[in-house]
């Protein structure tokens, strides 16, 4: 407890304002908390309604060219700029014809595609062609832009660890000089069949991230499908797995954990919370989720976000999956992943 301070003690506190001193006995407990405080509300955007309208709206009013990237930022209401304190959520647009020019920035991106085909997403000269439901990443500092060169619109989620890098203050971008293109330098998809296809190369792999930039939603998906069959549920996760760095089983990104998670109609999971914050995208399927004390209809690429320690669950109408993206990967680096699930004592 913050000691009750007399007229001594509140003066002297004034006084060492003056000089940025801080008596620690005022502000004790407001630093070093009991458990964690979110900062953050959880939020809603209903993809149709929320979203979409406003997308093909920037699409009219922008070029690819002029906005350098057509996207829409997601806030939380609690900050300027990011869905939760460490991470941003995004939907980006490109159209037949446009070029979204090549730049890299130590922020790591993470793209989960809405609707459209035909788009690409180039990583240091590779194509990845997107698909809808497809996780995508953009490796911290690597060349990436994307094209369309068939007509019709894509749109896709971007996720990025922009507030945890800031915050570090460890951010650095740069961009390609030339016409909008890094060039190409391996045939698309390359990297999928290098290093995801249950083979990998002989030489050591070095990079921090998942060397492999596509992760297809033709094969999440039927893995959640096939792995229904073992009927293994988990209370808290239904049927849920990590999308991993094939070289080392770690998480695909070294600050951002992702996921994909079958929850099968008329399934409700027990709640949940950890430290990590989570922004999650409905890839199929309807259902509700309960965040803290809210709740909300979820519906096909709608996004919701769960604050960190806060409780969570699911219920699903229809057979749902979710892809999800939290700083999971970072927290654990810094040992400071922790979760608890329902009825279960708290063990830090
Ligand atoms: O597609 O390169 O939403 O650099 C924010 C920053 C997307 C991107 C964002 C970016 C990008
Ligand atoms: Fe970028």
């Amino acid at each position: 407890m913050e000691a009750a301070q007399n007229e001594v003690q509140q003066a002297f506190t004034a006084k060492m304002q003056a000089k940025h001193i801080t008596p620690l006995w005022t502000i004790a407990n407001r630093i070093v908390m009991r458990e964690p405080t979110p900062k953050i509300p959880s939020v809603f955007w209903n993809y149709q309604r929320d979203i979409r309208p406003y997308i093909l709206e920037a699409a009219d009013i922008i070029t690819a060219a002029e906005a350098h990237r057509r996207v829409l930022v997601l806030n939380n209401p609690e900050l300027k700029h990011g869905a939760t304190h460490t991470l941003t959520c995004a939907i980006q647009a490109i159209k037949g014809g446009e070029i979204a020019p090549a730049h890299r920035h130590s922020q790591a991106a993470l793209r989960f595609v809405i609707e459209g085909e035909g788009a690409y997403t180039a990583v240091n000269g590779e194509r990845i062609y997107m698909h809808q439901g497809d996780f995508i990443v953009t490796p911290a500092w690597t060349w990436h832009d994307h094209g369309k060169e068939s007509d019709g619109i894509m749109i896709w989620l971007d996720g990025l660890d922009v507030p945890l890098v800031n915050h570090l203050g460890a951010t650095f971008s740069d961009d390609y000089e030339g016409d909008g293109h890094f060039p190409q330098s391996r045939p698309p998809h390359d990297s999928f069949s290098r290093y995801g296809s249950g083979m990998l190369p002989l030489a050591p792999i070095t990079q921090r991230s998942s060397p492999v930039f596509a992760y297809p939603y033709e094969r999440t998906r039927a893995a959640l499908e096939n792995l229904r069959k073992a009927n293994d549920w988990d209370a808290c996760h239904g049927l849920k797995l990590k999308f991993a760095n094939p070289a080392t089983g770690d998480w695909v990104m070294p600050t951002i954990a992702t996921f994909a998670q079958l929850l099968p109609k008329g399934f409700k999971t027990a709640p949940y919370r950890s430290t990590e914050a989570t922004v999650v995208m409905a890839a199929e399927g309807t259902g509700k989720a309960t965040v803290g004390e809210q709740t909300y209809t979820l519906g096909k690429n709608d996004i919701f976000v769960v604050p960190n320690w806060t409780w969570w669950q699911v219920e699903a109408s229809d057979d749902l999956v979710l892809l999800s993206y939290s700083d999971r990967a970072a927290l654990e680096k810094l040992d400071l992943w922790r979760e608890q699930r329902a009825n279960e004592p708290l063990q830090l």
